[in-house]
């Protein structure tokens, strides 16, 4: 247990509720206040927190002396081609009013999540380098290149410790996806154990990079417990864990599953998922922090496979 007080944004989506009860579990419940727009069932503390009214998170931060923030509130990339300028709003206010807040209230940690996003086509994709190129073609990606680039900036300026990793599509059996390119990942094993079939919107050799939301979790920590003199990078960290194609994750469920079924009916999250890394180059954080992912396809499979059957599909 520690005696930091910690605020978590969007503590209602796919990451944020199963980061809130992993630091709820190494900090105790009240010392994480989670916050979001929509209010679920669970959290111990819980405050209404709309991130584009800067006044109200003040308010927040200052009713819980807030010391550390994980700022997980943010519209994912197939979303966010929906309403760009609402997406731009909710991804660059958020964090800019997060930034402010923290140097205010001299907050000690901020973690940012960036995304394999930032990256397009002027980069290598097939083994994409932490300085690789960015030229995003995602309203996503875009918000989360200039935020990592204000995260350097509030970093080099005010001395704020933020850290933060360009996560890959996450898979975790208990929470739903909320509107990225990579979901299909996750609803494919719902659909495998409630229909035996998975119709796909991106052609079956398309790999993306993955990673397992124990390793997604347990990478945060690390990159967050680590020493501030470790962080070479301010702006985000590469973390590279599993590549696959839909091809690869149906030959992995049929080995569970023999009669699994894909088929495959393409929409415009293909031209988005052609534009991103399918491997990522994460030396910097084997380095600085000891980056090392646990699992691989198969070891995945097996464990949403078998937590799936526990505990059926929420939707
Ligand atoms: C998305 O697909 O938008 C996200 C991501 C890779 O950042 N999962």
């Amino acid at each position: 247990m520690s005696n930091s007080k910690i605020l978590v944004t969007g503590a209602s989506g796919q990451v944020g509720q199963v980061l809130y009860r992993h630091l709820v579990g190494l900090h105790g419940e009240d010392h994480v206040v989670a916050s979001d727009i929509h209010q679920l069932d669970g959290f111990s503390i819980f405050e209404y927190m709309d991130i584009t009214n800067q006044h109200r998170i003040r308010e927040v931060i200052q009713r819980h002396k807030i010391d550390e923030i994980y700022h997980l509130a943010a519209i994912l990339s197939a979303n966010a081609e929906q309403n760009p300028t609402r997406a731009w709003n909710i991804n660059m206010s958020g964090l800019l009013n997060i930034l402010e807040a923290g140097v205010e209230f001299s907050i000690k940690k901020i973690f940012f999540p960036s995304s394999i996003a930032v990256f397009g086509n002027h980069a290598n994709l097939d083994m994409t380098d932490q300085f690789d190129a960015q030229h995003p073609t995602t309203l996503y990606g875009i918000s989360k290149s200039a935020g990592e680039n204000w995260c350097q900036y509030y970093a080099e300026k005010y001395d704020l410790d933020i850290r933060s990793l360009r996560y890959p599509g996450i898979i975790g059996y208990t929470t739903l996806p909320g509107g990225g390119t990579t979901d299909y990942a996750v609803h494919i094993y719902h659909e495998a154990l409630k229909q035996k079939k998975y119709e796909c919107y991106v052609h079956a050799d398309t790999v993306m990079p993955m990673i397992y939301m124990d390793d997604a979790l347990r990478a945060t920590s690390e990159l967050m417990a680590a020493p501030k003199k470790n962080i070479s990078i301010r702006t985000s960290y590469n973390i590279q864990a599993i590549s696959f194609s839909p091809s690869e994750i149906a030959d992995s469920i049929s080995t569970y599953i023999p009669d699994f079924e894909m088929s495959y009916k393409i929409d415009f999250r293909q031209t988005i998922a052609d534009n991103w890394p399918r491997r990522l180059n994460d030396q910097y954080a084997q380095n600085d922090w000891g980056w090392a992912p646990r699992f691989d396809l198969n070891k995945m499979t097996k464990e949403m496979l078998e937590n799936l059957t526990l505990q059926p599909t929420i939707n």
